[in-house]
């Protein structure tokens, strides 16, 4: 029997609309909604944000530029930077002058494995009223350590790009790597510093900062201050954490009682991270900014291990970075609560962001911690650090 015309548009549209319902319910979710279990409920830098708690020293008398500066203590603004980057450089002294120096003309100091050329010392001097000082890194602190076999390295380079590893082809990135761990407080023009913040080129900051950061961390009894704090790829690391738990073996005295160990092997986050790098959470302050006291680095337990790491060659056949060797140091030999998080310090290295909530602000979105892919977000190990330290 036929089904007369209309009665089969209708059955039709009935069905079509069934499956439209069925997709409504169960269509895979769209790509932001993918990542949104990543997001902090609440990102704290959504709220209100002043200056820290503690003793504050402001600008004024004192910090002068040059010898009339007593109020300053023994710090540096401190910059690892190639000639080729004087643009970037620029850009970021002007953001960091406009925000804080101009008020307390702390020491610029940039090293370089060449010489700086005379423009570069000419532009950056002229960027600040402070004192800029220009440092060579000695071979013995640079080149690669004589125990590297050079076949086993470029054998390891390559697989380790087959897994992805950003940059790991790039000697010159490894030696980078290496230096930032282990040599740059050892360089002489450092041997009468103290604290230094570390500034990479093209960052920006976006806050005004009204108290000298340096004499914050003394008068504070910190050590060590980060503002974001990221996943590293565990590839990279594969074998940090084994070499570590062996180094531990032969120095349990070296552990901080008030240690961060369950930060650092958290697992319930990011089970495959914690898998692939071996037990290690891969959390790390993300060290192109640091405001610390070189006095841990230079410390007996921090030496012992650096050399430790060091001679198992993991610089080279795998691609250590500084974050993961440094956060991973703080997180057994200092106390967690020396490690400050400094959220109202605005922030950018490309693609993430330290942005609070605070009229003192400009140029960055609040909250915002990437204005890059939505996956991103998969990075953020602040949740942990807040997790099981605070936000302090
Ligand atoms: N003088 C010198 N500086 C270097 C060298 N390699 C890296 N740097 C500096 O070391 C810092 C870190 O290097 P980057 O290339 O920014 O490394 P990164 O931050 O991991 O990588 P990006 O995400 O690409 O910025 C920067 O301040 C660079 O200027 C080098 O071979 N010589
Ligand atoms: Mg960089």
């Amino acid at each position: 029997m036929a089904i007369a015309r209309p009665a089969r548009a209708l059955s039709l549209a009935a069905i079509v609309l069934w499956f439209f319902f069925l997709w409504q319910i169960f269509h895979p979710p769209r790509p932001t909604d993918q990542w949104a279990k990543w997001r902090m409920e609440h990102d704290p830098n959504l709220d209100p944000t002043g200056e820290p708690e503690g003793i504050l020293t402001r600008a004024g008398p004192g910090y002068e530029p040059g010898p009339k500066g007593t109020a300053r203590i023994n710090a540096t603004l401190l910059a690892l930077v190639r000639n080729e980057e004087l643009e970037g450089m620029l850009q970021a002294m002007r953001d960091l002058e406009r925000t804080w120096n101009r008020k307390f003309n702390y020491p610029w100091t940039f090293f370089n494995d060449v010489p700086f050329t005379e423009e570069f010392m000419r532009k950056t001097q002229a960027e600040t009223n402070a004192e800029c000082r220009y440092e060579v890194i000695p071979k013995e602190h640079w080149e690669m350590p004589s125990w590297i076999n050079r076949e086993l390295f470029k054998e390891s380079t390559k697989l380790l790009k087959e897994q992805g590893v950003q940059y790991a082809d790039m000697v010159s990135y490894h030696q980078m790597c290496r230096w930032n761990s282990g040599m740059f407080y050892k360089h002489p023009a450092l041997e009468h510093v103290q604290y230094y913040w570390r500034v990479e080129p093209k960052v920006h900051f976006f806050c005004d900062i009204d108290y000298d950061v340096f004499r914050y961390m003394r008068d504070n009894n910190k050590t060590y201050g980060f503002t974001i704090n990221l996943y590293d790829s565990p590839e990279s690391i594969p074998t940090l954490w084994p070499e570590t738990l062996k180094f531990l073996a032969d120095h349990p005295d070296y552990i901080h009682p008030n240690n961060a160990m369950d930060w650092l092997t958290d697992k319930v986050r990011r089970p495959d991270h914690n898998e692939k790098a071996n037990g290690y959470s891969t959390c790390h302050f993300w060290s192109n900014f640091e405001i610390a006291d070189m006095n841990f680095w230079r410390s007996k337990a921090y030496e012992d291990y650096f050399n430790h790491l060091d001679r198992a060659g993991g610089f080279f056949y795998e691609r250590w970075g500084d974050a993961p060797v440094h956060s991973i140091a703080l997180g057994l030999f200092e106390d967690k609560n020396k490690i400050h998080w400094f959220r109202d310090i605005g922030y950018q290295h490309i693609p993430f962001f330290n942005c609070p909530n605070s009229p003192k602000c400009k140029g960055c979105k609040t909250g915002l911690l990437t204005d890059g892919e939505p996956f991103l977000y998969m990075e953020d190990c602040r949740p942990n650090w807040f997790k099981y330290v605070g936000m302090g």
